[in-house]
C-alpha cells in the first residue's frame, strides 16, 4: 500500500522529519510549486511558518495542516475550515517554558543583568568600583496581564510568590480567576505600573499597545512581551523609552522579525531577546512530537489531538 504524502514547506524541526519519515511519504517543497500529480497526492502538511489560502488552494486532496507552534496566524486556518482542512497547533507542551522565560525577561527588564553582566565583561569591576544600583525594583509592583490563557495564567502563577498584585485585562472575565479583571486595556495600564502581553496575532490585537497604553504605565512603567510584537506600536514604545515616558521593557517578539528597529536596539532601558521563549531543546522537542502525533491522530483515527477554534472537527 503507498505511504500517504505529507508536505512540509520551508525549515522545519529534525524531530517532525525524522518522525514523519518512518511512516509518510514526506515530500519537502512549496505547495504553489509542485506538479499536479503530486499535489493530487498531499493529503497532510507539517509547517512551522506561513501556510495561506494560495498553498492550501494548490492541495485539492488535502485534510490536515499541523502548525508547529501555539500561536498560528501564520497559517489561512480560516480558509482551511471552509474546505473542510483540520489545523492543528502545538498548545500547552510550551506553557512552562514559555512562562519561565517570561519571568526571566521580567526580572533581567527591571534588575539589568543583561547591562550588568556586560558591564563585568567590560572589565569595569575593578576595586571601588559597583554596578549602578537598578533604578527598578519588582518588589511592590502591581502586574496587568493583557492576555490570561494557558500561558497568561502559567506565568500570573509563576509570580505569586514574588509577592505582586496581580491584575488583567481579557475580552472576557475568568470567573475562576482571583486577580482584578479590567474591561478595558486602557483601564488595566492606568490601574498597573507593569505589563505583560501575551495574547495571540488576530485583526483585534493589532498595535494595541500604542503611545497612550504606554503613557499609562507611566516613567516607573514596564512592559514586557512574549505573545507577538503585532501587538505593539514598536515606533510609540522606542519614543516612550527613549524619552522617559516608560521605565524599561523586555520584549521576545518583534513586529517584523527578525528585524529589530534600531531605535529599540539603540535603548539601553530595552532588554531584547530572539523570540526565543519556547526555544530549549526539551520543549521544542515536545512542540516536534505533537506536530507528528496530530497528524498521526487524523490519519489513524480521524482525531487531531489540539485542533484549532476554527477548525471543523474537535480532538
Ligand atoms: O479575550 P479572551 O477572553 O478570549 O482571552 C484571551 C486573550 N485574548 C484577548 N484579550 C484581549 N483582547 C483581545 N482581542 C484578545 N484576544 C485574545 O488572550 C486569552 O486570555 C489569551 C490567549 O490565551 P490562549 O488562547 O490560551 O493562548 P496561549 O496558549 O496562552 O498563547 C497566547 C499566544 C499565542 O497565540 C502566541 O501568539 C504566543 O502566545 O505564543
Amino acid at each position: 500500500m503507498s505511504r500517504i504524502a505529507v508536505l512540509v514547506p520551508g525549515k522545519m524541526h529534525e524531530r517532525v522529519l525524522a518522525r514523519l519519515k518512518d511512516g509518510f511519504d514526506v515530500i519537502e517543497a512549496d505547495a504553489t510549486t509542485l506538479d499536479t500529480e503530486t499535489a493530487q497526492r498531499i493529503r497532510g502538511v507539517a509547517v512551522s511558518g506561513t501556510f495561506n489560502a494560495a498553498a492550501i488552494d494548490a492541495l485539492p486532496k488535502l485534510e490536515v495542516i499541523a502548525s508547529f507552534g501555539v500561536g498560528y496566524d501564520n497559517v489561512d486556518a480560516k480558509h482551511a475550515a471552509t474546505k473542510g482542512v483540520v489545523v492543528t497547533n502545538t498548545p500547552d507542551v510550551l506553557n512552562d517554558e514559555v512562562a519561565d522565560t517570561a519571568i526571566g525577561l521580567l526580572l533581567n527588564t527591571i534588575r539589568e543583568f543583561p547591562r550588568a553582566e556586560n558591564w563585568l565583561r567590560d572589565g569595569n569591576w575593578k576595586p571601588g568600583t559597583g554596578y549602578p544600583l537598578s533604578r527598578f525594583s519588582l518588589k511592590g509592583r502591581h502586574v496587568g496581564f493583557y492576555g490570561l490563557g494557558r500561558i497568561g495564567q502559567e506565568i500570573a502563577r509563576r509570580l505569586e510568590p514574588f509577592k505582586v498584585k496581580i491584575s488583567y485585562h481579557t475580552r472576557s472575565r475568568n470567573d475562576a480567576l482571583a486577580y482584578d479583571y479590567y474591561p478595558t486595556l486602557e483601564g488595566l495600564a492606568d490601574a498597573v505600573d507593569t505589563m505583560i502581553a501575551i495574547v495571540p496575532k488576530t485583526p483585534q490585537t493589532h498595535k494595541t499597545v500604542n503611545a497612550d497604553i504606554l503613557k499609562a504605565l507611566g516613567p516607573d512603567g514596564v512592559f514586557v512581551n512574549v505573545g507577538r510584537g503585532w501587538t505593539v506600536d514598536e515606533e510609540a514604545l522606542a519614543a516612550a523609552l527613549s524619552s522617559g515616558a516608560l521605565g524599561a521593557a523586555g520584549l521576545d517578539v518583534f513586529y517584523d522579525e527578525p528585524n529589530v528597529p534600531a531605535a529599540l536596539m539603540a535603548l539601553p532601558n530595552a532588554v531584547l531577546t530572539p523570540h526565543l521563549a519556547s526555544g530549549s531543546v526539551p520543549t521544542r522537542n515536545a512542540m516536534a512530537d505533537l506536530v507528528v502525533d496530530n497528524l498521526l491522530g487524523w490519519f489513524e483515527s480521524g482525531k487531531p489531538l489540539t485542533p484549532v477554534a476554527e477548525t471543523p472537527v474537535k480532538g
